[in-house]
């Protein structure tokens, strides 16, 4: 099942939810998620695979172009789309956007009104623009939820499980995300550095996991990462006076990896400067193409 909507919406934090593990990174910039991101639940109804997807933004800019195509597969691929609203933001061009793309395919979607927990929500003027914009999406497809707090999930799970067909899960049961480690670690990474930047530098960067190995028998993982930012004068921001900025997004990021992993890890972190990746069609295959 393919998870929507638009950047911010909420939708990686809504696929942990539903994980009950931290699959894929959250920040409050938009334009967080980049690939496509498998989450799996395994319960004894069978399994889901949630897909998350890249927010979808109006731009014409090459790196959000990729971005879409990203979401666009995710969207077709899928058996089921979930469809994820903001109920704290007014719906706009954009949601008119996102709501364009699933008109006429309201069989295979199911609508997740997320942010409820917060003051500024307006679950019903979701709801309209719900029956505005998808005609054919019934009220009982539509879900409010708090992802952040994990409130109405277990009811969004239940009609899921009830939807899908029976069939052969596709992974192991003991599998909650297809991600490989060495991309898990550059995305942990990427979240902190992220969410210690964004003033500064909101989608300038990416992480580059240039050496990975088992040592020690097999008991550490040792990881060399890069942290690739478009810009000489971004680079001195990364690092922070006397390397204090870089030291705290390692630290921040060895504490969720120690959770995610058996392994003990150890992360050299640098920063590399590589200007304009972001309009540059080799690196934006390597990053995106998953
Ligand atoms: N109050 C509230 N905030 C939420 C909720 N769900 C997500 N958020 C916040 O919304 C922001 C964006 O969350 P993400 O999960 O990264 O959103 P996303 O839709 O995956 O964003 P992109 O990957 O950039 O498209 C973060 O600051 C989250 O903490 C919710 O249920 N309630
Ligand atoms: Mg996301």
């Amino acid at each position: 099942m393919a998870v929507v909507g638009r950047p911010s919406a909420g939708k990686s934090t809504l696929v942990n939810a539903l994980c009950g593990e931290k699959v894929a990174i959250v920040s409050p910039v938009p334009q967080t998620t980049r690939n496509a991101i498998r989450g799996i639940v395994n319960r004894k109804e069978g399994q889901l695979v949630f897909v998350d997807t890249p927010g979808q933004h109006l731009s014409e800019r090459k790196f959000n172009r990729k971005l879409a195509d990203v979401a666009g597969r995710a969207q077709a691929e899928a058996d089921l789309v979930l469809y994820v609203l903001d109920s704290t933001r007014p719906p706009g061009a954009e949601e008119e956007a996102v709501a364009a793309r699933l008109r006429g395919d309201e069989g295979r979607i199911l609508a997740a009104i997320n942010k409820t927990d917060s003051r500024a929500a307006r679950r019903e003027a979701v709801e309209e623009f719900l029956r505005a914009q998808l005609p054919g999406l019934g009220q009982d497809r539509c879900f409010p939820v708090s992802a952040l707090r994990n409130e109405g999930t277990e009811a969004l799970l239940e009609r899921l499980f009830s939807l899908v067909g029976p069939g052969d899960p596709f992974y192991p049961e003991e599998y909650y995300t297809d991600q490989d480690p060495a991309f898990r670690v550059a995305e942990i990474i990427r979240e902190k550095a992220i969410n210690r930047l964004r003033q500064e530098l909101p989608h300038s960067l990416y992480v580059d996991v240039a050496d990975a190995e088992l040592r020690g028998n097999g008991t550490k993982l040792w990881v060399r990462a890069f942290i690739v930012t478009e810009r000489e004068s971004q680079k001195g921001m990364i690092v922070g006076k006397g390397g204090r900025m870089i030291k705290a997004i390692r630290e921040e990021a060895l504490a969720d990896l120690k959770r995610i992993f058996d392994w003990k890890i150890e992360l050299d972190l640098r920063v590399k400067v590589s200007p304009g990746w972001r309009h540059d069609d080799a690196a934006l295959r390597k990053l995106l193409d998953r």
